[in-house]
């Protein structure tokens, strides 16, 4: 290959608040390559690193990043960049919420994209009900778009069950009305039917998002690279419903293009969408 162009483009900064996934699949990494592909300027700071473990059935092994080390990362950022759209992916742990809420106090921002990861792909539900309370409490009245998937929806909806697209549209709507925050409630490849459908909400827009499955078995990276996609459009100046649209085909396109692994999912391959 060689270069034929150069730009001139200023591009958005973007930072996104994240844990490492080793395999590159999900997580910061997405994220920053979320941002690259969509003409963002991505900065990290990294809340956790979690390397799956080959020998232990893929199990997550999960190390917190120490809320100093965290704090003096959000520290350098906010004072190098400024900044207005950040978003928020896995946290892990009450300490890190505490300490990631007190950074993000200290200016204003216009968007706070919130992915709620409670627990990732092939995670048991259940182990982490503290970091789902303090993310509640701390995150959520914070946030101006967030986006749970069918676990993070039942949650945070309260709901007991979602099984159709008109539970999407209830959850969407107990979501923004518990937030105030726009809201795209991911229905994945957890509801029957041939469309992947997310509903998108904003307390006045309402808007089912569709695309045809691709294959009925998740992707590593979708999730995070949805938020991060949204993220980097309202970066770029995009209206929140008109970001989720572009970040629903970026997805697509990047599920279609996905990299084999030898782990239990595929990864999501970010250049599989062209800008145009
Ligand atoms: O896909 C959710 C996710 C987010 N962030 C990190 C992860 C995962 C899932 O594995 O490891 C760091």
């Amino acid at each position: 290959m060689s270069i034929t162009a150069e730009t001139t483009e200023r591009p958005a900064v973007t930072l996104t608040i994240a844990g490492s996934e080793a395999t590159g699949g999900a997580g910061a990494q997405a994220d920053l390559k979320t941002f690259q592909q969509l003409g963002a300027f991505g900065i990290t700071a990294l809340t956790c690193i979690v390397a799956f473990d080959p020998k232990d059935n893929w199990n997550h092994r999960f190390t917190p990043v120490e809320p100093q080390v965290i704090a003096d990362q959000l520290e350098a950022i906010q004072t190098a960049y400024e900044l207005d759209t950040v978003k928020l992916g896995m946290m892990g742990s009450p300490a890190t919420i505490d300490t990631v809420a007190t950074a993000l106090k200290t200016q204003q921002w216009k968007n706070i994209v919130l992915d709620p990861v409670l627990i990732c792909k092939g995670q048991e539900p259940g182990h982490a009900l503290d970091t789902d309370e303090a993310l509640k409490a701390t995150m959520l009245p914070l946030a101006t778009f967030i986006t749970p998937n069918h676990f993070e929806s039942l949650s945070l909806s309260g709901m007991e069950t979602i099984e159709s697209e008109a539970d999407l549209v209830e959850a969407a709507k107990r979501i923004h009305a518990n937030s105030g925050a726009a809201v795209l409630v991911k229905g994945g490849v957890r509801l029957d039917g041939e469309d992947a459908i997310d509903v998108y909400y904003d307390g006045e827009s309402l808007e089912v998002l569709r695309a045809p499955k691709i294959g009925d078995v998740a992707v590593s990276g979708a999730g995070c690279s949805l938020a991060a996609a949204i993220t980097a459009e309202l970066a770029k100046g995009a209206a929140p419903l008109e970001a989720a649209r572009t970040a629903k085909d970026f997805v697509t396109a990047g599920i279609r293009a996905r990299i084999p692994s030898n782990a239990p999912f595929d990864a999501l391959w970010q250049g599989g969408a062209v800008r145009g």
